[in-house]
């Protein structure tokens, strides 16, 4: 697979996810050998308002020392107090043609679940899918019903040049699967938060 590579691991965090300080689990993650970062703070526990921004300039400022395009996750806001490189949404979210126009040299990533979705999507609008989850997470309270690394192959033999990040379970004993299958990289949250072993962990993905 061309192209891309910084989908080949990609990490994405709140601080919701974590039982020790963000800013340190970065580090050992940018030092470990990720290739993009998402600063993703939503769902319970969340942090909000100024204490949101604080955090996302300090994650911003380790993925700059370690040249690792930053994106943000839904909150267009932060785009440009964040100067972020990239913008993820889902379905949900503000429609992918108006962040075209609106941010038109920023990455822009789509969370795409399933065919009724990836019908429904601008594609040739993004710079990558977001595809799963491909496993069963605990992580997402309304992840919607995990595809497997068959959906993958689908929609690589669909489109052949589409940047396609699986996303949801993504371990180092099943990550192979998802390359396998054709996808471009992979995506994790709860592998790297909850490790004993960033550098290990980072290593096997
Ligand atoms: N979108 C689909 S699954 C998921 C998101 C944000 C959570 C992935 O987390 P984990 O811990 O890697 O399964
Ligand atoms: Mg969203």
């Amino acid at each position: 697979m061309m192209g891309a590579t910084y989908l080949r691991k990609y990490f994405i965090m709140g601080s919701q996810n974590c039982d020790r300080n963000p800013v340190e689990i970065l580090v050992e993650a940018a030092k470990a050998g990720i290739t993009a970062f998402q600063f993703r703070e939503k769902g319970e526990g969340s942090l909000t308002g100024e204490a949101k921004l604080e955090l996302g300039k300090e994650l911003r400022e380790i993925c700059r020392q370690y040249h690792i395009p930053f994106i943000i996750n839904d909150d267009i806001h932060l785009a440009e107090p964040l100067d972020v490189d990239g913008i993820h949404v889902g379905q949900d979210d503000q429609p992918i043609d108006e962040l075209q126009k609106m941010f038109p040299d920023k990455i822009m990533g789509l969370s795409i679940s399933n065919d009724e979705e990836l019908a429904n999507s601008p594609i040739h609008l993004v710079d990558y899918v977001g595809a799963g989850p491909i496993f069963s997470t605990k992580t997402k309270e309304d992840a919607k019903k995990a595809v497997g690394p068959e959906w993958i192959q689908k929609l690589r033999d669909k489109h052949p040049w589409l940047p396609i990040v699986g996303i949801g379970g993504i371990n180092t004993s099943n990550s192979k699967d998802v390359l396998n299958a054709g996808a471009n990289g992979i995506s994790v949250i709860s592998v790297i938060t909850k490790s004993r072993n960033i550098q290990e962990t980072v290593k096997n993905l």
